[in-house]
């Protein structure tokens, strides 16, 4: 089917396994995408939505978020896992899901898809083929990734070995029979029971994030969560930013952020996952994806007007509500009138206002190209990538973590990564609001062990000059009340500015032991709605407030074991001497 001997010889044995009534190369043409269009629409997967070319899918309504622990690395080695993955033996793993997947597209159509992560024609592009029954992650699969004649020609000629094969069935979307099993020497992904985003379209954080970690590691390079992000200075200097928050966070908003600054201008490049490479001159990123799959709540035209105006067109809307004339909604766009008649994610016909919880599901998301948006860098599609000048960490610490603070070394940069915490949010299944420890955001896509993975962080700098600076930063510091301080979205261009002035070298700062802050001076903050105690409160560095917060990182390094490397446990005892 491919013209490639063992990718056919898996095909084959997969079509025998699974049994499928058609099978079908689906290449995303646009003849092939009108008629799965068509065909969902008649089955009732999808249903037209007012604007160009948009459409909505409900889910099942128990498959709406990642499912962290039916998430699996069935490395050969469980130490391989580490600590902080759900281990499964390979074997007997496998032996698991043959017996899931066996019959399990019987009466259904396998699509086999081929397709591109990062753009073609550079050293950071991979491939896979995903064969999946489901005609929703065919067609989401055609936006978030490369699709296309040239992407199978590209697959021909690549090492077949080095081609990530991936299975998915939706089967009877039982929660309990979930499984999303990864196997890192063998570079497959076997997906069954769930049609959602993360566990289903295994180009993006199967393939993308958990095997190309793994890969990653092994040819001395970095897939991360991460946004990318093109800066130009009022003195046309260009710069590019990658952001490490975890999911629903602020990656897609700070990526599409607009700014309101005299002459700074920003451009995305990326919402989720970067993919970076040591170059000549520094570290190169790519974007691997080739869509947004964003969530919808939150996103207005006051705090994300570019989302907005993206996802009026060619757009897939999962879990929002519907009004009566066929627009989508969701909690944070203006509210309608009291009382209208509206769809919720679920398909019941609701009173706005009714009290009865959210017409959208906090999970909603929309998946759109990246073409569509119409802030999008010049570079999106460079296969080469673009220089990284500054990474950001950050996550939802309601208190303590300043609102910004630079790193005073690459070491101290890693550990605001590897010491990252955050509130759980609706993107996996669970309790919403908790805080946990989350390292480089990656808690739930490193394929391999945590503190491998921290060692690889340490060791990038070794033969790299200019190396990004690394930061801190943190939208959601608290009051008593629980009302966030910063204002966010937009204003955060403010503390951008900053953080490419301490690139640029141009301003200076107020050094601390866990970090460098900046001086009052040095951030106007015009048009921001916060009050000088607050901003002060964002700006200080609270040493009973970080004792503890230096102890919490040292029971969780703790809690991994005795594999967390030196440099990082000796920094936490220098910054823990040196805090009055
Ligand atoms: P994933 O796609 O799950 O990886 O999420 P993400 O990191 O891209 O998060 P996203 O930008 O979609 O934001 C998630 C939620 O956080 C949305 O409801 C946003 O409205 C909200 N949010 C984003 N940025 C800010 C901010 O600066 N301040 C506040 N208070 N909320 C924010
Ligand atoms: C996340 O949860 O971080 C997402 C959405 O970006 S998903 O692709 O489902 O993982
Ligand atoms: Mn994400």
């Amino acid at each position: 089917m491919l013209g490639v001997e063992p990718l056919d010889r898996w095909l084959d044995q997969v079509i025998a396994l699974c049994q499928p009534d058609n099978v079908d190369l689906f290449t995303g043409s646009s003849e092939q995408l009108i008629a799965l269009k068509a065909s969902m629409v008649e089955d009732g997967i999808i249903d037209p939505l007012s604007g160009t070319a948009r459409w909505l899918h409900r889910s099942d309504p128990t498959d709406v978020a990642r499912m962290e622990h039916r998430t699996f690395i069935c490395s050969q080695r469980e130490e391989d896992a580490g600590p902080t993955n759900h281990w499964l033996e390979p074997q007997s793993a496998k032996i698991t899901l043959d017996a899931l997947f066996s019959g399990s597209f019987a009466g259904r159509t396998m699509y086999v898809i081929p397709y591109a992560m990062a753009p073609l024609g550079g050293a950071f592009t991979q491939f896979g083929i995903e064969v999946t029954d489901s005609p929703y992650v065919a067609l989401s699969m055609s936006i978030m990734t490369r699709l296309g004649g040239t992407v199978l020609d590209a697959i021909q000629s690549a090492n077949p070995t080095d081609v990530v094969r991936g299975l998915h069935c939706t089967g009877s979307l039982d929660p309990d029979n979930r499984w999303v099993c990864h196997f890192p020497e063998t570079r497959e992904i076997w997906s069954f029971g769930s049609n959602y985003g993360g566990n289903a379209l295994l180009g993006k954080k199967c393939h993308a994030l958990r095997l190309a970690s793994v890969i990653a590691r092994d040819n001395g390079w970095l897939a991360e969560h991460m946004l990318i992000v093109e800066l130009t200075t009022p003195t046309g200097e260009i710069q590019h930013i990658a952001a490490a928050f975890p999911s629903a966070c602020g990656k897609t908003n700070l990526a599409m952020l607009e700014s309101s600054l005299e002459g700074w201008g920003i451009r995305v490049l990326g919402d989720d996952i970067a993919w970076l490479r040591p170059g000549a001159d520094g570290l190169y990123a790519v974007n691997p994806e080739y869509g947004f799959f964003g969530v919808a709540p939150g996103t207005s035209a006051k705090t994300n007007p570019v989302a907005l105006s993206m996802t009026t067109q060619d757009t897939v809307f999962t879990n929002v509500a519907v009004t009566s004339d066929g627009n989508p909604w969701w909690e944070g766009l203006d509210p309608l009138p009291e009382g209208t008649a509206v769809i919720d994610w679920r398909g019941s016909v609701r009173a706005f206002g009714d009290g009865e919880g959210p017409l959208a599901h906090p999970n909603s998301r929309f998946t759109s190209p990246l073409t569509n948006c119409k802030t999008l860098s010049d570079n999106w599609n460079n296969p080469h990538g673009v220089r990284i000048d500054a990474i950001l960490f950050g996550g939802r610490r309601p208190t303590t973590i300043p609102l910004v603070m630079e790193a005073q070394d690459w070491t101290q940069g890693v550990l605001y990564g590897a010491s990252m915490a955050s509130q759980t949010t609706a993107a996996a299944t669970g309790a919403v609001g908790v805080l946990r420890r989350d390292p480089m955001a990656m808690l739930p896509f490193c394929g391999y062990n945590i503190c491998d993975y921290f060692s690889h962080w340490l060791g990038m700098a070794e033969s790299l000059p200019n190396m990004p600076k690394i930061f801190s930063v943190n939208w959601f510091r608290q009051d008593e009340s629980g009302r966030y301080i910063w204002p966010g979205f937009g204003t955060n261009i403010h503390v951008i500015k900053w953080i490419s002035e301490r690139v640029s070298g141009s301003v200076d700062v107020f050094q601390t032991p866990v970090g460098n802050l900046p001086l009052r001076t040095n951030l106007a903050f015009e048009g921001v709605d916060i009050h000088e105690e607050a901003v002060e409160l964002l700006l200080t560095v609270d040493a009973v407030a970080w004792h503890e917060e230096v102890d919490a990182i040292r029971n969780y390094f703790a809690s991994l074991g005795d594999a967390v490397p030196t440099p990082l446990i000796d920094r936490l005892s220098t910054i823990k001497t040196s805090l009055a």
